[in-house]
């Protein structure tokens, strides 16, 4: 079909090149090209120029199926050629001919239609159909300059007015609305007027470019109704006390915090009832739980009239004087802006269901939110059985400019239909108020609209005049329909504009003179739709003074309450979190080793393919080597552990869900979670049988588009839902992780602090130096270290029984060096009773390493195993030294403290000099910092020098961390001062890396050799 709509487009090119040739069309054209990104002024063509009569075309051109077809030189040279021959023209254009041979000489009432006439009629409506968006009256401000596309005036398609009164029929097999084949015969007047009312009244429809008919076909069948849709007098009324709501809130507002910033919606107020009635249509057709993401803009009025949460505490947060609570036990972090809180309530609806509302917080970073709010509606599916996923769904609210210009709404759109992260359709509401803070759309975005995006994942479009509340509730309803009926994506255009500055206290006629001065002038929407329910009479006076005064009166007395208003606990956590522990609650650190018949068992489980799969042979080697590694208990390598994790967790009725790039075969390919039959291409994942008849979703290894951003704010955002859950996210190599840093700065690092909403989300970022240049070496360590909380110069409580340094921290980072203490990091994440970040600096070339491997003692919880001290088998926060040292080593001239793989060339050279006297503990724990542990090393070395060897450069990795905290630790116990802490790593460097192999080398050694050295080290001091 491609040669076909290549042929086509050159046709059009060729017609439109004819058409400028007659003169007519030529100032039309020339108009065109840089007006088409904002709203203009429509420019309509006169009668004179519209009766051109253009040339024809040679047929070559004019292939093309009739979908696509719009010119009627085309349709006549099509016509010639099918009478002599149908095989000329492509099969949907048979089709539609014979349809009308047939159909214009049985047909009632046709007056002498040809089927030249018929074929350019349908393309009218086709027209109307692709375009009439283009001529809808969409902006409520009538600023709108937007060229009219030609076939939407009928002379283009060859009718003139003596046409006007003529019956036509046009009726096309398998084709709903106005082309269906049982649409009675109309006038070409009523036809028109039809077209414009469904076309290009309130509300332009975007949807021809969805490629399925089915769909198109729904949609026309609720646009192209025989009568204009209206709604009658009880809905009105809803409609009118709703809007009432939302814009008094604004104006109550307004007038009592002048000077506050609060982004009102004003201009915009219809977004309020509209969305009422789209979460009660979804309530009517099933959904109970709807997960909200949102920006500043209106945020106060949807919590408080939406989610309906208390007004008195809204105007209460507004109290520059209201303290955060001090109750005992009580955590409150640090708060965040009142335009940024989450909160989730009960709605009752109009049909007398309730509908569970949550809203998640946010950052002010616009957009950053969609992602999270996916991978929590994603959970809530999981874990309510929502298989259908017609019962939880999500919705989110943009502003024009950031919907069109944030990259992560396009990586957010591109989850929508992947098997794992689908949430079967989000509804997008844009609140379009044609302005980005003080830019204009003309410099905001390339394309005509700002939802252009959503076109490429075949989502609807419903550009709606937001100035018309029944046009919004209209097409807020049929969001909702279209994603309870197709389960995909939808968008909501609402096209209002902003009656005030960008937020209270800013001057929008400095930078917008022309579009405020029209502004000024402008009615409300209330305004507008109070004079259209009086000229109708289906309100009175009476009734809307009636509900103004109640609305007034219940903000007046919620105001009044405001003052006494006392803040509860927080919610911090919902029911699924009942019996987690706030920071300040103490929480007991538990055993993660495993029973020893259990590790067996699972450990065979999952090291076994079914007899009849035909792996490849380099897979199946892989798959024996860890039969034959469970078998012995013998140099478990990182990605067995790693499946022991994830199976001894999921035995234990967790949920596990693992997701990023090429995750399922690892980019290392070193964990093959999935394996492929060569010969069926059957998929089998041994972690889906740990149990007879396990869910297959309780286990979700899965590969993720091509994005760190979006993926990583989705999982996040699942690991949000329910505390039962090992949910990971692993980044291809650790530096693409800053594709994503908004979601580590923004809500990994500070969210608990901030929002009270506790995520044990574990990252895996690859990380070390192996020469591989500068953009693969580094996961950027220092950033993770640089943006934990903990006071570098105070030692926090360590006793193991009252500690609670990784609670009162905001994430933990560590740098693991053994198969056996990944494994029990990873579960450590599910064993305890709060839920921390944690930040893994995952290994490389350790995954094969001969001496990075652990046997299955160090996993089991037997006594006198490896690993088992007096509390049991745990994550060990710092390795010692695995010469068999005592508890006073007075020999010791250095103790070399590091962390991850530099530790096996550093064994490696101390083994090669067959050093003696030199110490070295991995701090496998960087973050929060082990300070009993190093604490225990510096007493066993009393004479050591203390040195921090890393091989990243001194400005990168773990030094500028380590340094202050080994600093404090050493003053603790009188062993001197912070120049006492001596350094062994790259210098200072702005790369990364080198990218050349031989200086990586080079460097290497010379780190490693210097870390030996019999000298004292002098550097820094
Ligand atoms: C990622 C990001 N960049 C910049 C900003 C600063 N900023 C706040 S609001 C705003 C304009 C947003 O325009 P739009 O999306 O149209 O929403 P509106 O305020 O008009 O409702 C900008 C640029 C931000 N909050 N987030
Ligand atoms: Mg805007």
């Amino acid at each position: 079909m491609a040669w076909f709509r290549a042929g086509y487009s050159a046709a059009r090119i060729a017609i439109r090149k004819t058409l400028c040739h007659s003169g007519s069309y030529m100032t039309r054209i020339q108009g065109l090209a840089s007006h088409n990104r904002s709203f203009h002024r429509t420019i309509f063509r006169s009668k004179a120029q519209a009766s051109a009569t253009p040339q024809s075309m040679p047929l070559s051109k004019l292939t093309d199926n009739f979908l696509d077809a719009t010119s009627s030189v085309y349709l006549e040279e099509l016509q010639k050629a099918w009478e002599s021959d149908p095989n000329n023209v492509d099969e949907s254009w048979d089709n539609f001919f014979k349809n009308f041979a047939g159909q214009s000489v049985t047909s009632a009432g046709i007056s002498g239609q040809t089927i030249q006439e018929s074929m350019r009629l349908l393309l009218l409506v086709k027209a109307y159909q692709v375009n009439g968006h283009m001529k809808a009256s969409l902006d409520p401000l009538d600023l709108e300059e937007r060229e009219i596309p030609d076939d939407l005036d009928p002379a283009f398609h060859g009718f003139t007015e003596a046409d006007l009164d003529r019956e036509f029929f046009i009726g096309v097999w398998n084709m709903s609305g106005f082309l269906s084949d049982n649409r009675p015969v109309m006038t070409l007047q009523s036809i028109l007027t039809r077209l414009q009312q469904a076309y290009s009244g309130h509300v332009g429809y975007e949807y021809m470019h969805i490629d399925d008919s089915a769909k198109c076909n729904w949609l026309r069948d609720k646009i192209e109704t025989p009568t204009p849709m209206t709604y009658n007098k009880e809905r009105r009324e809803v409609f009118l006390n709703r809007l009432t709501w939302s814009t008094y809130f604004e104006n109550f507002l307004a007038t009592k915090m002048k000077a506050a910033k609060r982004f009102g919606l004003e201009g915009g107020e219809t977004l309020i009832p509209g969305m009422k009635e789209m979460f009660d249509r979804a309530s009517d057709l099933g959904v109970e739980n709807i997960v909200v993401g949102m920006p500043h803009r209106g945020r106060l009025n949807v919590l408080g009239n939406v989610f309906r949460k208390p007004l008195a505490q809204i105007f209460s947060e507004f109290d520059k004087n209201a303290k955060s609570l001090d109750e005992v036990g009580l955590y409150t972090g640090t708060g965040d802006v009142k335009y940024h809180l989450g909160t989730s309530y009960d709605r009752p609806t109009r049909a007398g269901r309730r509908i569970h509302l949550s809203l998640v917080a946010n950052p002010s970073h616009l957009e950053a939110v969609d992602p999270v709010v996916l991978g929590k509606t994603r959970a809530k599916q999981y874990y309510t059985n929502d298989a259908d996923r017609s019962r939880n769904m999500a919705v989110l609210i943009h502003g024009d400019g950031s919907f069109a210009g944030q990259g992560v709404v396009y990586e957010t759109l591109h989850l929508s239909a992947l098997p794992n992260y689908t949430t079967g359709g989000t509804i997008h509401i844009v609140v379009n108020n044609q302005v980005a803070f003080t830019t204009d759309p003309r410099s905001g975005r390339s394309s005509q609209y700002c939802t252009d995006a959503a076109k490429a994942l075949n989502a609807p479009i419903f550009h709606v005049n937001g100035d018309d509340i029944e046009a919004v509730a209209y097409v807020c309803e049929l969001a909702a329909e279209w994603r309870q009926t197709f389960h995909s994506d939808v968008v909501v255009d609402i096209i209002c504009y902003r009656r005030f500055g960008h937020n209270e206290v800013d001057e929008p006629f400095f930078t917008q003179p022309k579009m405020y001065k029209v502004i000024q002038k402008h009615p409300s929407s209330l305004e507008i739709y109070q004079n259209k329910l009086l000229e109708s009479r289906d309100i009175t006076q009476e009734d809307i003074d009636r509900i103004h005064r109640k609305v007034n009166t219940i903000l007046n007395e919620e105001y009044s309450n405001s003052k006494d208003y006392v803040p509860k606990r927080s919610d911090w956590l919902s029911s699924h979190w009942s019996g987690f522990k706030s920071p300040e609650q103490l929480s007991r650190i538990r055993n993660t080793g495993v029973n020893l018949d259990v590790l067996k068992k699972v450990g065979k489980a999952i090291t076994v393919l079914p007899d009849d799969f035909k792996p490849h042979k380099q897979v199946k080697k892989i798959y024996d080597d860890r039969a034959q590694m469970i078998e012995t208990g013998e140099g478990i390598d990182w990605a067995l552990a790693e499946g022991l994790a994830f199976a001894t967790l999921l035995l234990e009725g967790n949920h596990v869900r693992l997701s990023g790039q090429d995750v399922e075969r690892g980019t290392f390919s070193h964990r093959h979670a999935m394996v492929h039959d060569q010969e069926s291409w059957k998929q089998y994942c041994p972690l889906d049988h740990v149990m007879m008849g396990q869910d297959e979703e309780m286990f979700t290894v899965s590969n993720s588009s091509l994005s760190e951003f979006g993926v990583l704010g989705f999982e996040l955002g699942y690991s949000m839902e329910n505390p039962n859950a090992l949910v990971m996210w692993e980044a291809q190599f650790g530096d693409f992780s800053n594709g994503a840093q908004v979601m580590f700065d923004q809500f990994l690092s500070g969210g608990e602090s901030k929002w009270l909403r506790q995520s044990g989300l574990v990252v895996l970022l690859p990380h070390g130096y192996d020469g591989q240049g500068p953009e693969h070496s580094s996961a950027r360590l220092e950033r993770f270290l640089q943006m934990n909380d903990s006071d570098p110069y105070v030692v926090p409580e360590m006793d193991s029984s009252l500690r609670k340094q990784i609670q009162g921290c905001n994430w933990q980072v560590v740098n693991v060096t053994t198969p056996a203490n990944y494994f029990h990091v990873l579960r450590r994440q599910i064993h305890r009773d709060f839920r921390k970040p944690l930040v893994v600096m995952s290994p490389k070339n350790l995954l094969r390493h001969k001496s990075c491997k652990s046997n299955l003692c160090e996993f089991d919880d037997v006594q006198g195993h490896p690993g088992f001290d007096k509390q049991g088998t745990r994550f060990k926060r710092l390795i010692r030294d695995q010469n068999d040292h005592s508890d006073l080593e007075e020999g010791i001239r250095r103790l070399v403290l590091c962390s991850g793989k530099v530790y096996y060339e550093l064994e490696e050279e101390r083994n090669r000099l067959s050093e003696k006297d030199v110490a070295i503990c991995r701090v496998e724990q960087l973050c929060p910092f082990p300070y009993d542990l190093v604490q225990r090393e510096l007493k066993r070395y009393p004479n050591a020098e203390i040195v921090w060897c890393q091989e990243e450069p001194m400005n990168m990795g773990a030094y500028s961390y380590i340094a202050p905290r080994l600093y404090t630790t050493m003053r603790t116990m009188g062993r001197g001062s912070f120049e006492d802490v001596k350094y062994v790593g790259r210098a200072p460097s702005a790369s990364t890396a080198t990218g050349f192999y031989s200086n990586h080398k080079d460097e290497q050694i010379k780190l490693v050799q210097l870390a030996m050295q019999p000298e004292p080290i002098k550097y820094p001091y």
